[in-house]
């Protein structure tokens, strides 16, 4: 009887530098032989092999090449590169990380100022302004969007702004505009009534002494009867006559500042009130 030495793996089966293992199977089912006079009763044995790959092959033999993208482990758009038992991501910006999985935190260098919120986009953000400032970084400040009027400065206080209106001009951005009267100039309106009269006006000056309203009968005589609102030294004065003498009242503040103050002159028979505000 003769023995033969046999290895499934003695023809180098496996590709790619892929490691051969050999696989001796035994199978009990007897197989008879018969040679006369003899008869030979034997297990079947079975050899075989199994090829253990690298990492950048599959197949039986190891003949297949494995491409580390084929499973598609790039996120976010990112483009990738296979690499001998490894893949490499080209993340898109505003992404990081081995899968570019990572959106990356724009906020973190706390680029809102003035109290903005900071919201995260992707390779970028977004500053939420409070109510005031503006502009990508909320930098700027209430006077940045030029509020005010007619050539007027404007003066930041934090959030809030003051414009400083020239003479003529008024309102919270100076967007109003009053009539000047030149010297001697005049409006004239229906006359009042000769009992009781309620005049309100608003005027902007420097002159210490002008005439605002002035209405009366018609005779010169002293006798007069009148109603009459004006500036002396600066200062609101009312006065009429209803034939019972002349009554006056004045104001104590001086309104001759070129800034807007609104007097309300009541007068019921003999009963009068002078009311006098001032808006700056
Ligand atoms: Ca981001």
């Amino acid at each position: 009887m003769e023995t033969i030495d046999f290895s499934a793996c003695d023809s180098y089966p496996c590709l790619n530098q892929g490691t051969c293992r050999n696989q001796h199977t035994v199978h009990f089912t007897p197989v008879a032989v018969e040679s006369v006079p003899v008869i030979l009763v034997a297990p079947v044995s079975e050899h075989a092999f199994t090829c253990e790959c690298g990492s950048e092959y599959n197949g039986q033999y190891c003949e297949n090449r494995i491409n580390q993208c084929d499973s598609e482990p790039c996120l976010n758009g990112a483009v990738c590169n296979d690499l001998v038992g490894d893949y490499a991501c080209q993340c898109l910006l505003g992404f990081t990380g081995k899968q570019c999985q990572i959106n990356i935190d724009d906020c973190s260098r706390s680029p809102c100022r003035n109290g903005g919120i900071c919201a995260d986009l992707i390779n970028g953000y977004r500053c939420e302004c409070l109510v005031g400032y503006s502009g990508d970084n909320c930098q700027d400040g209430p006077c940045a969007l030029n509020p005010c009027m007619n050539g007027a400065p404007c003066i930041e206080s934090g959030s809030e702004f003051t414009c400083q209106c020239p003479f003529g001009y008024w309102g919270t951005r100076c967007e109003f505009r009053s009539i000047g009267f030149s010297s001697g100039a005049f409006m004239e309106f229906a006359s009042l009534d000769q009992d009781e009269n309620s005049v309100i006006i608003e005027f902007s000056t420097t002159l210490p002494y002008s005439l605002l309203v002035y209405n009366h009968d018609g005779t010169t005589n002293k006798n007069g009867h009148f109603f009459l609102l004006e500036l002396k030294d600066g200062k609101a004065h009312f006065s009429f006559n209803l034939g019972a003498g002349q009554v006056s009242l004045t104001t104590e503040r001086r309104v001759d500042d070129g800034n807007w103050h609104r007097i309300q002159a009541i007068r019921k028979a003999q009963v009068s009130h002078l009311l006098c505000s001032f808006y700056n």
